[in-house]
């Protein structure tokens, strides 16, 4: 299996991020890209490629284009403000807030453009983004042009950013990004199936209304974790795509065994939908000994989810997403993508 990898995506480089009332260590830091690419060479899962270079084009048939030209024009702006640290948002137009204002002081902007203070913007973020957008775009290509499996080594993550708004680590949609483009170059029918322990909020919303991109997601409650305000099994979708979107919200402390029979219905709803393609949004924060999370998987359990993955039949495309027990990563990242095969 390929690996689509850019150096590019290690210039976001937060250092602290909001979390449990202090100001802790970030843990979306690019030696977690490094571990991964460091252990797919070591293991010869296959060639690593750079990505190549697409437009603005794609982003915009899943993001509005203020949001991308404010994530763009953002180091500019907080600079200019006389800000020189990475940037945390504060306020949000929630409610009774107005959101019909065109605010544009730089920290209503923040507010206007995110989900939570949980994610720092710096000076590279916006380069590092477009990366990971390109090496998700550059892994649909391959598929396109016949590849039955590739590995995108993304980062930042992507699944919890939405139309406009980043947060959660997350600033472009990148299996979104991904899934759109393979529709709009000739695919009918894509699933994305979401095995990251967060909830894919903004992969979620963005097709929430579509029967054309099946989303699958089994994940942490979240009546007790982050995003806390998404992914509940009532949530099937609407209007033409009601019944396209299932969700598998899992008790904490969930291991392998409890974990399975979500899996197992997951794949039984791909082999229902006969996807052209499948995206996996590939979290490893399901690991026992992942720092924010409470799942109990061991390492050799991902090569499990590779191979029963690997059953489906589909040409698949896996993007990374969150996992945060960075000596771990690469391990358990690669026992996945062996797991496959191919
Ligand atoms: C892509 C991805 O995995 N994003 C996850 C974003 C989670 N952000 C909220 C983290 C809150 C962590 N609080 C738990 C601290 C344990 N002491
Ligand atoms: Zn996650």
């Amino acid at each position: 299996m390929k690996t689509v990898f850019s150096e590019s995506q290690l210039a976001h480089t937060p250092k602290q991020e909001i979390s449990d009332g202090e100001l802790m260590p970030a843990v979306e830091i690019p030696s977690r890209a490094e571990i991964v690419l460091r252990t797919v060479r070591e293991r010869q899962l296959g060639d690593v490629v750079a990505p190549q270079e697409f437009p603005i084009r794609p982003l915009h048939r899943v993001h509005s284009p203020d949001y991308v030209t404010f994530l763009e024009g953002f180091w500019d702006k907080w600079t200019a403000a006389g800000r020189s640290k990475e940037a945390f948002p504060f306020v949000w137009p929630i409610r009774s807030l107005r959101s019909d204002i065109a605010v544009q002081q730089i920290d209503g902007l923040l507010g206007r453009y995110s989900m939570d203070a949980g994610t720092p913007v710096g000076e590279h973020t916006y380069q590092a983004a477009r990366a990971s957008a390109d090496t998700a775009l550059t892994a649909a290509r391959m598929i396109l042009d016949g590849e039955q499996s590739v590995f995108a080594l993304c980062r930042p993550p992507g699944h919890h950013a939405g139309f406009d708004f980043f947060g959660g680590y997350c600033f472009f949609n990148n299996a979104a990004v991904a899934a759109q483009y393979l529709r709009d170059y000739g695919l009918n029918r894509i699933a994305i199936l979401d095995v990251d322990y967060h909830h894919g909020n903004g992969t979620q919303a963005l097709f929430y209304d579509r029967p054309d991109i099946l989303f699958l997601s089994i994940h942490a409650d979240p009546k007790d974790e982050f995003p806390y305000y998404l992914g509940y099994a009532d949530e099937t979708g609407e209007r033409a795509g009601t019944g396209f979107t299932r969700n598998w919200p899992l008790p904490l402390g969930t291991d392998w065994e409890g974990y399975t029979p979500a899996l197992e219905e997951a794949c039984r709803w791909l082999l229902v939908y006969k996807p052209d393609a499948l995206i996996v949004s590939l979290g490893m924060d399901c690991f026992e000994r992942d720092p924010i999370s409470k799942f109990r998987f061991k390492s050799d359990d991902y090569f499990r989810l590779g191979e029963r993955l690997a059953k489906a039949g589909v040409p698949t495309a896996f993007l990374m997403e969150g996992g945060y027990a960075v000596d771990a990563l690469g391990t358990n990242c690669v026992n996945v993508l062996e797991g496959f095969g191919r």
